[in-house]
Protein backbone atom coordinates (compact mmCIF):
# COMPACT_ATOMS: atom_id res chain seq x y z
CA UNK A 1 0.00 0.00 0.00
CA UNK A 2 1.48 3.28 -0.81
CA UNK A 3 2.38 5.07 2.29
CA UNK A 4 -0.48 7.77 3.46
CA UNK A 5 -2.71 6.14 0.97
CA UNK A 6 -5.31 3.84 -0.38
CA UNK A 7 -4.77 0.32 -1.12
CA UNK A 8 -4.58 0.04 -4.78
CA UNK A 9 -7.26 -1.98 -5.90
CA UNK A 10 -5.76 -4.59 -8.82
CA UNK A 11 -8.49 -4.62 -11.88
CA UNK A 12 -11.20 -8.11 -11.03
CA UNK A 13 -10.15 -10.65 -14.19
CA UNK A 14 -12.06 -13.43 -14.36
CA UNK A 15 -10.60 -17.04 -14.34
CA UNK A 16 -11.77 -19.70 -16.81
CA UNK A 17 -11.19 -23.31 -15.57
CA UNK A 18 -10.99 -24.91 -18.97
CA UNK A 19 -8.85 -27.19 -21.11
CA UNK A 20 -7.83 -26.53 -24.99
CA UNK A 21 -9.31 -29.49 -26.74
CA UNK A 22 -12.44 -29.12 -25.22
CA UNK A 23 -15.57 -27.97 -27.54
CA UNK A 24 -17.14 -26.24 -24.70
CA UNK A 25 -14.20 -24.26 -23.39
CA UNK A 26 -13.39 -23.24 -26.91
CA UNK A 27 -16.64 -21.68 -27.36
CA UNK A 28 -16.32 -19.71 -24.09
CA UNK A 29 -12.60 -18.60 -25.27
CA UNK A 30 -13.82 -17.45 -28.48
CA UNK A 31 -16.08 -14.91 -26.74
CA UNK A 32 -13.21 -14.03 -24.65
CA UNK A 33 -11.19 -13.71 -27.17
CA UNK A 34 -13.26 -11.42 -29.91
CA UNK A 35 -13.47 -9.32 -26.89
CA UNK A 36 -9.62 -9.16 -25.48
CA UNK A 37 -10.97 -9.74 -22.64
CA UNK A 38 -8.42 -9.76 -19.39
CA UNK A 39 -8.78 -13.41 -17.83
CA UNK A 40 -7.13 -15.88 -16.18
CA UNK A 41 -6.42 -19.39 -16.94
CA UNK A 42 -7.33 -22.82 -14.98
CA UNK A 43 -6.09 -25.64 -16.93
CA UNK A 44 -7.64 -28.79 -16.18
CA UNK A 45 -5.12 -31.65 -16.14
CA UNK A 46 -2.52 -33.05 -14.64
CA UNK A 47 -0.28 -30.50 -13.77
CA UNK A 48 -3.05 -29.07 -11.32
CA UNK A 49 -5.41 -31.51 -10.16
CA UNK A 50 -6.48 -28.80 -7.73
CA UNK A 51 -7.97 -26.94 -10.31
CA UNK A 52 -10.07 -30.20 -11.27
CA UNK A 53 -10.99 -30.88 -7.58
CA UNK A 54 -11.96 -26.97 -7.22
CA UNK A 55 -14.43 -27.52 -10.20
CA UNK A 56 -15.94 -30.69 -8.98
CA UNK A 57 -16.66 -29.58 -5.81
CA UNK A 58 -18.71 -26.31 -7.02
CA UNK A 59 -19.85 -28.41 -9.71
CA UNK A 60 -20.81 -32.40 -9.29
CA UNK A 61 -21.77 -32.99 -12.91
CA UNK A 62 -17.95 -32.31 -13.74
CA UNK A 63 -18.63 -30.74 -17.01
CA UNK A 64 -16.42 -27.65 -18.19
CA UNK A 65 -15.77 -24.96 -18.57
CA UNK A 66 -16.62 -23.06 -15.61
CA UNK A 67 -16.07 -19.35 -15.17
CA UNK A 68 -14.73 -17.98 -11.67
CA UNK A 69 -15.54 -14.25 -10.86
CA UNK A 70 -14.34 -12.62 -7.51
CA UNK A 71 -15.76 -16.31 -5.71
CA UNK A 72 -19.00 -16.39 -7.61
CA UNK A 73 -18.83 -19.29 -10.32
CA UNK A 74 -20.58 -19.20 -13.96
CA UNK A 75 -21.37 -22.17 -15.29
CA UNK A 76 -22.51 -23.78 -19.12
CA UNK A 77 -20.72 -22.01 -21.77
CA UNK A 78 -23.72 -19.96 -23.14
CA UNK A 79 -23.92 -18.80 -19.66
CA UNK A 80 -20.56 -17.72 -19.42
CA UNK A 81 -20.69 -15.62 -22.89
CA UNK A 82 -24.06 -14.10 -21.44
CA UNK A 83 -21.97 -13.33 -18.22
CA UNK A 84 -19.38 -11.50 -19.95
CA UNK A 85 -21.30 -9.31 -22.03
CA UNK A 86 -22.96 -8.42 -19.32
CA UNK A 87 -20.19 -7.82 -16.59
CA UNK A 88 -17.38 -7.26 -19.27
CA UNK A 89 -18.48 -6.14 -22.29
CA UNK A 90 -16.30 -5.05 -25.25
CA UNK A 91 -16.38 -4.10 -29.13
CA UNK A 92 -17.93 -7.16 -30.78
CA UNK A 93 -21.98 -7.71 -28.67
CA UNK A 94 -22.25 -11.37 -29.13
CA UNK A 95 -25.97 -11.11 -27.91
CA UNK A 96 -27.90 -8.62 -30.16
CA UNK A 97 -29.93 -6.00 -28.04
CA UNK A 98 -32.90 -6.28 -30.25
CA UNK A 99 -34.57 -8.66 -28.21
CA UNK A 100 -35.97 -10.77 -31.00
CA UNK A 101 -32.79 -10.79 -32.92
CA UNK A 102 -31.06 -12.43 -29.62
CA UNK A 103 -34.09 -15.03 -29.03
CA UNK A 104 -33.04 -15.75 -32.86
CA UNK A 105 -29.23 -15.90 -32.09
CA UNK A 106 -30.17 -18.49 -28.59
CA UNK A 107 -32.36 -20.48 -30.58
CA UNK A 108 -29.29 -21.28 -32.92
CA UNK A 109 -26.63 -21.26 -29.74
CA UNK A 110 -29.41 -24.69 -28.76
CA UNK A 111 -29.45 -25.79 -31.83
CA UNK A 112 -25.47 -26.25 -32.37
CA UNK A 113 -25.76 -27.17 -28.90
CA UNK A 114 -28.39 -30.01 -28.90
CA UNK A 115 -28.10 -31.28 -32.35
CA UNK A 116 -24.93 -31.04 -33.60
CA UNK A 117 -22.75 -31.23 -30.45
CA UNK A 118 -24.66 -33.53 -28.56
CA UNK A 119 -24.58 -35.97 -31.06
CA UNK A 120 -21.15 -35.70 -31.87
CA UNK A 121 -19.98 -36.51 -28.57
CA UNK A 122 -22.41 -39.16 -28.46
CA UNK A 123 -19.92 -40.56 -30.83
CA UNK A 124 -16.67 -39.90 -29.14
CA UNK A 125 -17.83 -40.98 -25.84
CA UNK A 126 -19.17 -44.36 -27.36
CA UNK A 127 -15.54 -45.01 -28.18
CA UNK A 128 -14.78 -44.48 -25.23
CA UNK A 129 -16.79 -47.58 -23.52
CA UNK A 130 -15.30 -50.49 -23.20
CA UNK A 131 -15.88 -52.82 -26.42
CA UNK A 132 -19.06 -54.78 -24.79
CA UNK A 133 -20.78 -51.94 -23.39
CA UNK A 134 -21.03 -49.83 -26.38
CA UNK A 135 -23.95 -49.07 -27.78
CA UNK A 136 -24.77 -49.04 -31.92
CA UNK A 137 -27.91 -48.51 -31.69
CA UNK A 138 -27.46 -44.77 -29.82
CA UNK A 139 -25.08 -43.86 -32.59
CA UNK A 140 -27.11 -44.59 -35.24
CA UNK A 141 -29.43 -42.21 -33.87
CA UNK A 142 -26.90 -39.62 -33.33
CA UNK A 143 -25.55 -39.89 -37.27
CA UNK A 144 -29.20 -39.33 -37.84
CA UNK A 145 -29.30 -36.78 -35.86
CA UNK A 146 -26.23 -34.84 -37.56
CA UNK A 147 -27.41 -35.61 -41.34
CA UNK A 148 -30.77 -33.86 -39.86
CA UNK A 149 -29.09 -31.02 -38.34
CA UNK A 150 -26.34 -30.89 -41.30
CA UNK A 151 -29.20 -30.53 -43.96
CA UNK A 152 -31.40 -27.83 -41.74
CA UNK A 153 -28.02 -26.01 -41.50
CA UNK A 154 -27.01 -25.86 -45.07
CA UNK A 155 -30.52 -24.65 -46.49
CA UNK A 156 -30.26 -22.21 -43.86
CA UNK A 157 -26.67 -20.98 -44.57
CA UNK A 158 -27.89 -19.87 -48.48
CA UNK A 159 -26.97 -16.39 -48.52
CA UNK A 160 -25.60 -15.84 -44.77
CA UNK A 161 -22.22 -14.79 -43.76
CA UNK A 162 -22.55 -15.70 -39.89
CA UNK A 163 -25.26 -18.55 -37.97
CA UNK A 164 -27.92 -15.11 -37.83
CA UNK A 165 -26.26 -13.38 -40.40
CA UNK A 166 -24.00 -10.18 -40.89
CA UNK A 167 -22.88 -10.31 -37.21
CA UNK A 168 -20.82 -13.12 -35.59
CA UNK A 169 -22.54 -13.69 -32.97
CA UNK A 170 -23.14 -16.03 -29.78
CA UNK A 171 -24.39 -18.61 -32.21
CA UNK A 172 -21.13 -18.54 -34.37
CA UNK A 173 -19.08 -18.93 -30.92
CA UNK A 174 -20.97 -22.45 -30.15
CA UNK A 175 -20.58 -23.35 -34.15
CA UNK A 176 -16.97 -23.16 -34.67
CA UNK A 177 -16.05 -26.07 -32.25
CA UNK A 178 -19.26 -28.08 -32.56
CA UNK A 179 -18.80 -28.35 -36.42
CA UNK A 180 -15.28 -28.60 -35.92
CA UNK A 181 -15.42 -32.20 -34.13
CA UNK A 182 -18.51 -33.02 -36.10
CA UNK A 183 -16.79 -33.13 -39.34
CA UNK A 184 -14.06 -34.77 -37.76
CA UNK A 185 -16.81 -37.51 -36.39
CA UNK A 186 -19.34 -37.65 -39.02
CA UNK A 187 -17.70 -35.86 -42.03
CA UNK A 188 -19.80 -33.39 -43.81
CA UNK A 189 -18.31 -35.25 -47.63
CA UNK A 190 -19.55 -33.15 -50.36
CA UNK A 191 -23.27 -32.95 -49.17
CA UNK A 192 -23.75 -30.09 -46.80
CA UNK A 193 -21.65 -27.34 -49.10
CA UNK A 194 -23.10 -24.31 -47.69
CA UNK A 195 -22.13 -25.65 -44.09
CA UNK A 196 -18.91 -26.78 -45.15
CA UNK A 197 -18.36 -23.55 -46.51
CA UNK A 198 -19.42 -21.61 -43.01
CA UNK A 199 -17.28 -24.09 -41.26
CA UNK A 200 -14.29 -22.70 -43.05
CA UNK A 201 -15.24 -19.05 -42.19
CA UNK A 202 -15.48 -20.09 -38.90
CA UNK A 203 -11.70 -21.66 -39.04
CA UNK A 204 -10.34 -18.21 -40.44
CA UNK A 205 -11.72 -16.00 -37.90
CA UNK A 206 -9.17 -15.19 -35.80
CA UNK A 207 -10.65 -15.65 -32.44
CA UNK A 208 -10.86 -19.48 -33.31
CA UNK A 209 -8.29 -20.33 -35.05
CA UNK A 210 -6.56 -19.31 -32.36
CA UNK A 211 -8.61 -22.03 -30.11
CA UNK A 212 -7.88 -24.42 -32.64
CA UNK A 213 -3.65 -23.58 -32.43
CA UNK A 214 -3.80 -23.94 -28.73
CA UNK A 215 -5.46 -26.91 -29.34
CA UNK A 216 -3.46 -28.26 -31.75
CA UNK A 217 -0.55 -30.28 -29.32
CA UNK A 218 -4.16 -32.56 -27.87
CA UNK A 219 -4.87 -33.78 -31.14
CA UNK A 220 -3.39 -37.43 -30.70
CA UNK A 221 -6.07 -37.84 -27.84
CA UNK A 222 -9.10 -37.68 -29.88
CA UNK A 223 -10.67 -41.26 -29.08
CA UNK A 224 -12.16 -41.43 -33.42
CA UNK A 225 -8.63 -40.54 -34.22
CA UNK A 226 -8.21 -36.72 -35.65
CA UNK A 227 -8.46 -36.96 -39.57
CA UNK A 228 -5.44 -35.43 -41.55
CA UNK A 229 -6.83 -31.89 -41.73
CA UNK A 230 -7.63 -28.79 -40.31
N1 LIG B 1 -23.60 -28.13 -21.01
C1 LIG B 1 -22.18 -27.89 -20.79
C2 LIG B 1 -21.41 -29.00 -21.44
C3 LIG B 1 -19.93 -28.94 -21.13
C4 LIG B 1 -19.21 -30.22 -21.52
O1 LIG B 1 -19.80 -31.24 -21.88
N2 LIG B 1 -17.89 -30.16 -21.41
C5 LIG B 1 -17.06 -31.34 -21.62
C6 LIG B 1 -15.76 -30.93 -22.24
S1 LIG B 1 -15.99 -30.44 -23.91
C7 LIG B 1 -16.76 -31.96 -20.29
O2 LIG B 1 -16.88 -31.31 -19.28
N3 LIG B 1 -16.37 -33.23 -20.27
C8 LIG B 1 -15.97 -33.86 -19.04
C9 LIG B 1 -16.61 -35.18 -18.84
O3 LIG B 1 -17.35 -35.62 -19.71
O4 LIG B 1 -16.36 -35.75 -17.79
C10 LIG B 1 -21.83 -26.49 -21.35
O5 LIG B 1 -22.55 -25.99 -22.20
O6 LIG B 1 -20.84 -25.89 -20.89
Amino acid sequence: MPVGGHAVSEPKRPILYSHPFSSYCQKALIALYENGTEFDIRMLGPDDPDAYADLVARWPVKRFPMLMDGGHAVHEASIIIEYLQVHYPGPVRLIPGDTDAALEVRMLDRFFDNYISTPQQKLVFDALRPQDRRDPYGVEEARTMLDAAYGWLDARMVGREWAAGDSFTLADCAAAPFLFYADWSHPLGERFPQVTAYRSRLLARPSFARAVDEARPYRKYFPLGAPDQD
